[in-house]
């Protein structure tokens, strides 16, 4: 891997993320694994709502949208129907695609769609100034809640493998070299793939900063991915920590499965059979007037 190549996926901004941000690691991670699939510049489309981590496309010479708060995946999913010959990747935070975009994300799971989202979880809401996200642990003393957060956090994995996505990795943001295979995997895979990235907020919140002892690598211990009880116990694990300090992080592919209806199957199955069909949009909207449907 060339520096020049990898370089060229950046678009020259120099990313304005906070001086040891671990966002910086994602964002070489990615454009490292670009280049390592050879995938041209032109060739990827990356796509994100709003917050620190929604910034990352802002710094890239690829296709991508930068677009409103909780909103990513409809406008990926359309990307992806529009252009199903380029790979369309997500990167999103914790309240990005958990508060104002959980029903996005449930259902763009449970359909399968070919896309890859990598979300980037600092537990809180940085952009705006360190409130409580979804994924908080309970307790914590965000702007907003001095007296500390009082529900559970919601785990992203769990809640992906449970609404029906069809892969789920977990990573830190202190491993590039993980976090490369990881995304690499994931652009693999065909389905909806989920890459949580442990990505703690370097300026705000009280996280423990170095969890990089604490992680254990699923794969070398034998974890069983296509298993759903066995994933479900390793999405389990990540926020252990909040009650034990020396609580283990599971990481690696924490579930995927190759059986699962893909809507982008569906859609390509469905042209196929109707091909020719239609010479015009017009055909298509006559087909569906009142008096057409059939009741
Ligand atoms: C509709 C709407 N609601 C609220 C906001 C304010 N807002 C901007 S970013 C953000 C949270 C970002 O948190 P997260 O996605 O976890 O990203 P981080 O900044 O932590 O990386 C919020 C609430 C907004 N921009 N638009
Ligand atoms: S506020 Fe936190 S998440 Fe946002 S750029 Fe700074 S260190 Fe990164």
């Amino acid at each position: 891997m060339s520096d020049t190549r990898q370089n060229s996926y950046m678009n020259g901004y120099a990313p304005s993320w906070c001086p040891g941000c671990s966002y910086f690691n994602v964002l070489s991670a990615l454009t490292e694994c670009f280049d390592e699939r050879g995938i041209a510049e032109n060739g990827v489309c990356v796509i994100s709502g709003i917050g620190c981590s929604s910034r990352l496309p802002l710094f890239l010479n690829t296709y991508g949208m930068h677009t409103l708060h909780g909103r990513p995946l409809p406008a990926a999913i359309g990307a992806r129907l529009a252009r199903p010959d380029i790979p369309v990747v997500v990167t999103t935070g914790d309240g990005d695609l958990l508060s104002i975009g959980a029903a996005h994300f449930v259902h763009a799971a449970r359909k399968n769609f070919d896309i890859t989202v990598i979300c980037l979880d600092n537990r809180i809401y940085a952009m705006t100034k360190n409130q409580t996200s979804p994924t908080s642990p309970i307790g914590y003393q965000g702007s907003l809640t001095p007296y500390g957060k009082l529900s559970a956090p919601l785990n992203i994995s769990e809640l992906a493998i449970g609404s029906g996505a069809s892969m789920v990795c977990r990573s830190c943001a202190c491993d590039k070299t993980h976090l490369k295979k990881m995304f690499d995997d994931a652009m693999n895979h065909r389905g909806f793939s989920l890459v949580e990235v442990i990505a703690p907020c370097r300026t705000f919140g009280n996280q423990q900063k170095d969890i990089s002892e604490r992680l254990y690598d699923l794969q070398a211990n034998g974890h069983q991915a296509d298993d759903k009880e066995s994933a479900m116990r390793a999405a389990a694990h990540v926020y252990d920590s909040d009650s034990d300090a020396n609580a283990g992080i599971p990481v690696g592919v924490v579930w995927k499965r190759d059986d699962m209806l893909c809507f982008d199957d569906q859609v390509e199955r469905v042209a196929a059979e109707n091909k020719g069909k239609y010479s015009s949009i017009n055909d298509i909207l006559d087909e569906l007037r009142p008096d057409n449907v059939n009741r």
